[in-house]
């Protein structure tokens, strides 16, 4: 079994965000303030389901899914597009493919090195973010 992703963790680095949100069509006003957040990941896990939040002063953004069941995404305020998303475990990744108006869209998490690893992808475009475990648990 590989490490759980469950936990609250907080970002320390973040690569390429601004090209990710550029291949999303984000207004460079909220890229500009989005750039700047201290983006905070926690994850729930029960079996196959799932509960990610990501969150912030600005925004909060949270979805639930189960493994390998699709399921309608709808991405309010971040590019606020509706997608249909599929999860599923890829060897020790985490994989969602999402799929509607942008070409090649998903995530992919893993634990590496005790730290959350994130890969957000868009036409092109890949961002890398990486989160340490919060030091309150
Ligand atoms: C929710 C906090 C970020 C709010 C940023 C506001 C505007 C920018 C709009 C779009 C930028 C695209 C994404 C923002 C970065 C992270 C949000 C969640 C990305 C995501 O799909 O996370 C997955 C995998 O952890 C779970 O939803």
């Amino acid at each position: 079994a590989s490490a759980s992703l469950c936990g609250t963790w907080d970002i320390i680095s973040n690569e390429n965000f601004e090209g990710y949100m550029i291949a999303l069509g984000i207004s460079p006003c909220v890229q500009k303030v989005a750039a700047k957040l201290k983006l905070k990941k926690v994850i729930e896990q029960q079996n196959d389901q799932f509960i990610v939040k990501t969150l912030s002063f600005f925004r909060n953004y949270i979805i639930s899914f189960r493994v390998d069941h699709e399921f309608e995404e709808f991405t309010q305020g971040l590019d606020n597009r509706h997608v249909k998303s599929l999860v599923s475990w890829q060897g020790n990744k985490l994989v969602c493919e999402q799929r509607g108006e942008k070409k090649n869209r998903g995530w992919s998490h893993w634990i590496e090195d005790d730290k959350l690893h994130l890969e957000l992808y868009c036409e092109g475009e890949l961002c890398k973010q990486v989160f340490k475990k919060n030091g309150n648990q």
